[in-house]
Formats: C-alpha cells, sequence, structure tokens
C-alpha cells in the first residue's frame, strides 16, 4: 500500500469513528486516538525514515493535510453534539402555560399609613407643602415657641415624655409649625402639612395610646381668616367622612391659637340624628384649630401686624376609628394581621 493510500484510509476509518461519537468525552478520546502523541500518525511518521531524500517534503505535507481534515471532522461534530445537546434541554425545559399558576400573597399598607397619605394627597390638590419635624424635640420649640412658657398650666394637657430637662419626646406636631416658620424666616407665606408622630404619657385604653399619629396643617399670608379654617375643614370632612357632612366649630383653648376651637364633624353613621357613635349628639370631633396666637407668629420672626394664620392637628388614629367603625385604638398597634387584612384596597 502506497503512503498515500495510507493516509487515505487513515481519514476514512477517522471520518467513520467521529461521525457515529455523540458524546465530548468520547470526541476526546477518538481525538488523541488519531492525533495525540502515541496516536495513529506517530506511527505515520515513522515511515518518513524509509523514504527517499527527495519524497519526504510532500509526504509531510500530504500527512499535515490528512491532519487537518481529520481536526475539522473533529471540531464540525463538537458543534453537532453542542447543538444536540442545546436542543435536547430545550425540549425539556419547554413551559406548560396551562398549568395552574402559584398564588402570590401580597401585603397592604397599615390602614394609619393609607389615611395619612389619603388627607395628604387632599391638601396636596390644595396647594400645601409636606414637611417633617424630628420626634426628639426641645422643649424651646414643643412649649416655649408655642406660648407656654415653663409652668403654664396648660403644659398638664400634655403630660410629656422628659428625656432632659431641655428635650423630650414630642407631645404634638406643633413644633414643625415654629421650625418651618423660623426657617422661612417672616418674609414668605406659609402653606404646609406635618404629619408624624407623636408620644404623651396618656394611660393607654380605647380611645388613647402613649404613641399616637397627628396631622398639622399650618397656613400664614397676610389675608386668611376663620372662613378660610372652616372651608379647609369642611373641605377634610367631604372627603374623609363622603359628602353631605357639616362641621361645627366649638369655643376651646389653645395657648398657640386666639381663638380656638375644636372641630366636630356630623356624623356620618346617622346624618346628625343621633347614635351610639356620637353618643346620641350627632356631631363627632375629631380635631383642635384656631387663629395662630400672635405671639406666636413674633416668636417666629413674623410681624403680626402683616400677617395672620390658621393652623389645625387632626388625630389620625382618632379619624381613622370613626371613618372606618374601630372601637379600640389598640388595635393599630398590636399588628394583628387579620386586622390589618380588612383594609386591603
Ligand atoms: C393638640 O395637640 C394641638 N397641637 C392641636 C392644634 C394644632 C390646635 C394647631 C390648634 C392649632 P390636642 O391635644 O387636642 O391638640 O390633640 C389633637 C388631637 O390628637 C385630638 O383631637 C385627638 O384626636 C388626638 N389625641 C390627643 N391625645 C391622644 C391620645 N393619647 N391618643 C390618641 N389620640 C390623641
Amino acid at each position: 500500500m502506497s503512503v498515500l493510500d495510507k493516509l487515505k484510509a487513515i481519514q476514512e476509518s477517522a471520518l467513520e469513528d467521529i461521525k457515529v461519537i455523540k458524546s465530548m468525552h468520547e470526541l476526546n478520546d477518538v481525538k488523541a486516538k488519531y492525533l495525540g502523541k502515541k496516536g495513529v500518525f506517530s506511527d505515520v511518521m515513522k515511515l518518513m525514515k524509509d523514504l527517499p531524500n527527495e519524497e519526504r517534503p510532500s509526504f509531510g505535507k500530504m500527512t499535515n493535510e490528512t491532519k487537518q481534515v481529520i481536526l475539522k471532522y473533529i471540531e464540525e461534530q463538537r458543534t453537532l453534539i453542542e447543538r444536540v445537546k442545546v436542543e435536547e434541554q430545550l425540549s425539556k425545559e419547554t413551559i406548560d402555560v396551562t398549568l395552574p399558576g402559584k398564588r402570590m400573597s401580597s401585603g397592604n399598607r397599615h390602614l394609619l399609613t393609607q389615611v395619612v397619605e389619603e388627607l395628604e394627597d387632599l391638601f396636596i390638590g390644595m396647594g400645601y407643602e409636606i414637611m417633617e419635624g424630628p420626634e426628639v424635640e426641645t422643649d424651646e420649640y414643643n412649649f416655649e415657641k408655642l406660648n407656654l412658657p415653663k409652668d403654664h398650666p396648660a403644659r398638664d394637657m400634655q403630660d410629656t415624655f422628659y428625656i432632659t430637662e431641655d428635650t423630650l419626646l414630642r407631645t404634638h406636631t406643633s413644633p414643625v409649625q415654629i421650625r418651618t416658620m423660623l426657617e422661612v424666616g417672616g418674609t414668605e407665606p406659609i402653606k404646609i402639612l406635618c404629619p408624624g408622630k407623636v408620644y404623651r404619657r396618656d394611660d393607654d385604653d380605647a380611645t388613647h395610646s402613649h404613641q399616637f399619629m397627628q396631622i398639622e396643617g399650618l397656613v400664614v399670608d397676610e389675608t386668611t381668616s376663620m372662613a378660610d379654617l372652616k372651608g379647609t375643614l369642611l373641605e377634610v370632612a367631604n372627603k374623609m367622612f363622603g359628602e353631605g357632612r357639616d362641621i361645627r366649630l366649638r369655643p376651646s383653648y389653645f395657648p398657640f391659637t386666639e381663638p380656638s376651637v375644636e372641630v366636630d364633624i356630623s356624623c356620618h353613621n346617622c346624618n346628625g340624628k343621633g347614635c351610639n357613635i356620637c353618643k346620641g349628639t350627632g356631631w363627632i370631633e375629631v380635631l383642635g384649630a384656631g387663629i395662630v396666637n400672635n405671639n406666636v407668629l413674633e416668636a417666629s420672626g413674623y410681624d403680626s401686624t402683616k400677617y395672620r394664620g390658621f393652623a389645625f392637628g387632626i388625630g389620625v388614629e382618632r379619624m381613622a376609628m370613626l371613618k372606618y367603625g374601630i372601637n379600640d385604638i389598640r388595635q393599630f398597634y398590636t399588628n394583628d394581621l387579620r386586622f390589618n387584612k380588612q383594609f386591603k384596597k
């Protein structure tokens, strides 16, 4: 058999071997069998020494070409094996869109968050800006600048957690009024809404909590009046309890407003006729409000001969209790999921 025939025979047998291969592992074995150090070609090269000198270059060339052809077969088979593997995997992983899905359980925002957001949306629509202040506050901002000097008897209305003599957990959101007025510096009108947590040394019961939420509102400009305050609160009543609510302002006392009022909303349950929710009166008390006391304006850098203001402080839990018929404030804080889930929208 001539050398050429021998090379051809090797090429054919390699092709036969390679084309039936199905795994990478076998392919590597065949590669070693033909092209490896001790492979078929190492024997072929031994023939070289028996050849006359002039035939050696063409023998070398033919051997190399044969090796290249075998290498090409191997690479083609490698590509084929990989493709088959990917196709097999794809066919195995087909998604059956007819299978029933897994139910995803989703949570919901706490009712208090929902009520705060509802009120924020309403007030943003009326041009108010949302402001926040610290829960650890100074005595000066929580009381003194609000016309409640040390030893003022009205401090008893807000029993306080003191941290030091001059720092405390804020008892209401009214200090944010002071912070904002001082920041603006008496030069511009103000229209803000301040939601946040407040703290009092009240004993917890069905309508009192030592920690609760308030929403403070403050408007300061050159023309504002009691009529604007009343119109704003009527808007709140209608938004929170439905169209047709009426409101009633009763004289009250806060050192930081003069005159001061307690605001009642006509009972949404009995429409003012009297029921157990409004304790037979037809009215429900929801917030405190008034015209900002001149001393407060002056203490915060506003000229009280030029500027006037109104302010209000809503108890968020109490409002939510009335709106959703909740009879114990502690339910907001016991983290009972059965309670929370009732308010999923
Ligand atoms: C104030 O805190 C005033 N800063 C409100 C205010 C602001 C008046 C601006 C005038 C101008 P009062 O102490 O009444 O007011 O509290 C306001 C509301 O907070 C109450 O109407 C009530 O709804 C709620 N509230 C008071 N104490 C508690 C408590 N312990 N637990 C839950 N809610 C309470």
